[in-house]
């Protein structure tokens, strides 16, 4: 599944629970922290009706967890769970080796996978925002925030309240900036979309949970050659293709950054403007693999996401992807097409489907 030749940083990963979870409910967080180029090397769960104050693990695990680090040689902890900064902070001090949650992790691949400068400003600003109520004067959470594998705990800078406000205001201004260049990108994004709306060529997005095969289907029916890889966020930047069915009748295709449970708020914030797409389509596609154990759950959070960016009111066509990876039987009745993004099986049926939504006839192409 993930590149051998890469040098992996072994993590330990810890969630607590309130109650007792029946799945492996380490699968999300190990391939999000592999896509990020680290090795989960143990895993920790605490079950606590309440995380404590000061370490959001109990004291005993604290102890259980130093212990952990020494003997599998980890050198980093994440946290699936959204610990505070100055827990965090408690951590590091007590474990002496860098710690943080499921949100960073998030965008240290955001970060490493932005390719567009739009892509990249969105990045940019995500973590801005994400740093800003964790500046805590030591100039350590933002070094935790700087992306890539290794990370650390920084410099620690004398922390003065005075120099505190200062790192703060520093911030803020830098988000403004930021805020201002992707309005301009995003104005520009409108325009094209006005001359596009002008000229009524309709637009169809792919939208779905990051890894349900949005690329391999956007590949499939556009030959557009976007990555698809078997890791999480291997997408970030928007990719559209022009198709032409009949005179008259073509329209836009894009290819989306796939959603994901928990997203933190500032990053879609960040991606307002690439989502806005979506908001505006004629019809959206949305992606899911069937053969994920997680499937229908998954695919209400991705619905939780539409309505949240405003795109509950775009219709709306279910495709149920991976369909090779499981038997005839095992494959309800769903409200939908069921395809293979992979072997092609069903797409010319999703075509067909896509040409009767857009146009009200079935084109052949
Ligand atoms: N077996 C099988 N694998 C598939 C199918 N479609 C996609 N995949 C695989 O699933 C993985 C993810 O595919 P992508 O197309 O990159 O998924 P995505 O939704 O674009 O993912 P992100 O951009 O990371 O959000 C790749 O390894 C694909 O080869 C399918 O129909 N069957
Ligand atoms: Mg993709």
């Amino acid at each position: 599944m993930y590149s051998t030749e890469q040098e992996f940083t072994k993590v330990i990963l810890v969630r607590v629970d309130k109650d007792k979870e029946e799945n492996d409910v380490f699968s999300e967080l190990t391939d999000l922290a592999h896509t990020a180029g680290y090795l989960s090397v143990g895993t920790l769960t605490q079950r606590r009706e309440k995380p404590d104050h000061t370490f959001y693990i109990g004291t005993g695990k604290v102890q259980e967890l130093a212990e952990a680090i020494k003997a599998l040689d980890a050198e980093k902890v994440i946290f699936d769970n959204d610990v505070s900064p100055s827990q965090l902070n408690n951590l590091e001090k007590e474990l002496k080796i860098p710690v943080i949650d499921r949100a960073t992790l998030i965008l240290e691949i955001f970060a490493a996978h932005a390719t567009s400068n739009e892509g990249k400003l969105q990045v940019e600003l995500a973590q801005k925002k994400h740093a800003l109520p964790r500046v805590l004067g030591q100039g350590m959470i933002l070094s935790r925030t700087g992306g890539g594998g290794g990370g650390g705990a920084g410099a620690r800078r004398g922390g003065g309240e005075q120099q505190l406000e200062l790192d703060r205001r520093t911030i803020r201004e830098e988000i403004k900036d930021l805020e201002r260049r992707l309005e301009k990108a995003a104005e520009t994004r409108r325009l094209r979309r006005n001359k596009r709306n002008k000229t009524e060529i309709k637009s169809v997005c792919i939208v779905g949970y990051t890894n349900a095969g949005k690329s391999t289907l956007m590949n499939n029916l556009t030959k557009a050659n976007v990555l698809e890889k078997d890791m999480l966020f291997a997408t970030l930047d928007p990719v559209s293709r022009k198709m032409w069915l009949a005179p008259k009748k073509e329209f836009i295709i894009t290819d989306t950054v796939g959603f994901i449970s928990r997203l933190p708020h500032e990053f879609i914030e960040a991606f307002k403007s690439t989502l806005e797409e979506t908001t505006e389509a004629d019809l959206i596609l949305l992606v899911c693999d069937v053969s994920d154990a997680d499937f229908v759950q998954k695919y209400d959070v991705v619905k939780g996401v539409l309505k949240e960016i405003g795109a509950d009111n775009v219709p709306v066509l279910s495709v149920f992807n991976k369909t090779d990876k499981l038997t005839e039987k095992d494959i309800l009745p769903l409200d939908g097409v069921c395809i293979s993004a992979k072997t092609g099986k069903g797409i010319q049926e999703l075509k067909t489907e896509i040409s009767q939504k857009l146009f009200g006839e079935k084109y052949e192409w």
